[in-house]
């Protein structure tokens, strides 16, 4: 298949970054036409690891617009998904009035104290997108704790423990007035459900950076022996529309409230065609990574173009090889 892109110079094929993400060759992975029913597209997976499988949770977009989430299953993260025949976790709109149009973008964290998952996604509600949570043990049954932060509010994922005896999540609250920008959040709870002690994690910078203005958290923070490891997004307003771009930083093991280490530039954009062009053209945003204890290697599965879903390689070394030699950024808030 041939494709506007193919005959295009794109500057970095000529004088290439160092690539720190090797996208997998079959990508995409999974698209609307692997589904078992009809869906618009199939995009922004979560993904854990769960009975020695790849588990991916991926929002599922039908054609009123409404999304839904439906798992995945795979032995080795990339051939052969097992897809469930129906939605997984679908809006309950007559229990949670939150999920009127739909939930979306899930993050998992397996949290050993509760001997559960928790599943932290947007729920679009008629007040705009907020962030919900539902427990789970095996996928099948969900436990909801209902709305745990008000709109504008998404990109969230909570800490796999408490830290200080506090839980944490991480989330993206839209002030009204845009003026100062979209920052990434973390708040504290004592029984995830109710959050407070907000304070700014990490600020969309200002001006030409690749990551003016607004920021969100991707994958759930990954702990390392180096510290916390965060990848979220950069959103970049150009005259074409919005290009999403994916950073890294590292955060103190024992207070993940200070950032040790921020990437100057960003570490994986869109490139490829189904990255490019699908029904919202340059997005990467993966909602999910599986990190192998064994090999260090790091599979990164990712929503292309709000289309499909797509899947690149790292390894945990080279990540924190990277974040280390990048800056301690200023003081925060
Ligand atoms: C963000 C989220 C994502 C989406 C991205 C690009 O705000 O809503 O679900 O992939 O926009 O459209």
């Amino acid at each position: 298949m041939t494709n506007r892109f193919e005959t295009k110079l794109i500057s970095s094929d000529r004088h290439s970054y160092r690539e720190l993400f090797k996208r997998n060759p079959g990508n995409p992975i999974l698209s609307s036409k692997d589904w078992p029913y009809a869906a618009n597209t199939v995009f922004n997976p979560a993904a854990t690891m769960y009975n020695g499988k790849v588990l991916l949770l991926a929002r599922v977009e039908d054609r009123r617009g409404f999304s839904h989430l439906t798992k995945a299953v795979s032995d080795d993260g990339i051939n052969n998904w097992v897809i469930d025949e129906k939605p997984t976790l679908e809006p309950d709109s007559e229990r949670y009035p939150e999920e009127e149009w739909g939930i979306e973008d899930p993050r998992i964290t397996w949290v050993e104290e509760l001997r559960k998952y928790a599943v932290v996604y947007t729920a679009y509600s008629k007040g705009g997108p907020l962030v919900s949570m539902a427990l789970t043990k095996d996928f099948e049954s969900y436990e909801r704790l209902g709305p745990v932060m008000p709109p504008e509010d998404k990109d969230a994922a909570l800490f796999p423990k408490r830290i200080n005896g506090k839980w944490l999540l991480i989330h993206r609250p839209i002030p009204a007035h845009h003026g100062p920008g979209a920052h990434i959040w973390v708040s504290r709870s004592d029984d995830l459900k109710y959050w407070g002690e907000h304070q700014i994690l990490i600020d969309a910078r200002q001006g030409g950076w690749w990551d003016a203005n607004k920021v969100g958290l991707n994958t759930p923070p990954l702990e390392t022996p180096e510290g916390w490891l965060i990848l979220y997004h950069g959103v970049r307003q150009t005259a074409a529309g919005a290009i999403y771009r994916l950073g890294l930083a590292l955060l103190d093991l024992e207070n993940p409230f200070r950032v040790l280490r921020r990437s100057d530039e960003w570490v994986f954009g869109p490139h490829e065609f189904y990255e490019r062009e699908g029904d919202v053209d340059d997005v990467v945003f993966p909602c999910g990574w599986v990190y192998d204890e064994k090999t260090g290697e790091i599979k990164m599965y990712y929503g292309a173009a709000d289309t499909c879903i797509a899947m690149a390689t790292t390894n945990l070394k080279d990540l924190l090889e990277y974040i280390k030699k990048c800056p301690e950024p200023k003081a925060n808030m």
